[in-house]
């Protein structure tokens, strides 16, 4: 039997209610002689994916630190680029990102045009993500280096709207995005709205720093959430904690 996509186990995971979680790696401050040791935490965690990427684009490791996680982890390695350049065909997909709460065409549409050469020529599964910043209490990296305005927390028709777009351009999942090392994460009032009125899986990060906080994403509706900075200031950040 043919191995499910990335994707199809994610709808999968969503049908069983069976909720998702994914480190999210900044190529720029990994260091790779501690990789070995990252990795070990990593498998030890209930992630269930790492994510690769970050807003600035200056890390030279990506293929490098890819192969070396992929020796001893076998969780499915998914890019979260900020940028064309950061694409890698060691890892087993890509979220294929549009801005949708913004309105710079650079992040709507040219980023993608220019990408999509690049990703014809890889075996990266594309997972087309509609990306929603929502206002978090801070500029965050994501506002500065895309010079997007992010939504109104407030606002919740407003992000389901946008959501609701990205559903019916096609975008197979979309992002609630805080930013990351974000004040505030999405209130839950935002996730159990948007999620309630879209069919296709939710993700949200940005801002949640510990296990209550997955666990209310969860129940508010997530389907995946996105754990960074609290993982990168302590890789025992899951020791302590119960299982999801
Ligand atoms: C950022 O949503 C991710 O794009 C994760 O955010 O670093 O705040 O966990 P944190």
């Amino acid at each position: 039997m043919e191995k499910a996509t990335i994707y199809q186990e994610i709808q999968k995971a969503k049908s069983e209610n069976r909720k998702l979680l994914a480190i999210l790696l900044d190529p720029d401050k990994v260091v790779l002689d501690t990789i070995t040791d990252l990795v070990y935490k990593i498998n030890q965690s209930p992630a269930t994916h790492v994510f690769i990427g970050g807003s600035f684009v200056e890390s030279t490791i990506l293929d490098d630190l890819i192969v070396r996680i992929k020796q001893d982890c076998t969780l499915p390695i998914v890019l979260f680029p900020g940028h064309p350049s950061q694409i890698s065909n060691h890892a087993d997909g890509i979220l294929f990102l549009s801005l949708l709460s913004g309105r710079n065409p650079d992040y709507l549409i040219e980023h993608q045009v220019k990408a999509a050469p690049i990703l014809k020529r890889t075996n990266l599964e594309i997972l087309s993500t509609g990306y929603i910043l929502i206002e978090s209490g801070s500029e965050t990296a994501v506002e500065r280096v895309s010079k997007t305005t992010p939504l109104d927390r407030d606002n919740l028709d407003l992000a389901l709207a946008t959501a609701q777009a990205g559903e019916m351009l096609g975008n197979k999942l979309i992002y609630l995005e805080a930013g990351s090392g974000a004040k505030q994460a999405v209130s839950l009032e935002m996730i159990e709205y948007v999620a309630r009125n879209i069919d296709i899986p939710l993700i949200v990060g940005g801002g949640i720093v510990d296990l209550k906080g997955i666990q209310n994403a969860y129940q508010s509706g997530a389907d995946l959430v996105v754990i960074g900075t609290a993982f990168e200031k302590d890789a025992h950040f899951f020791n302590s904690q119960i299982k999801i």
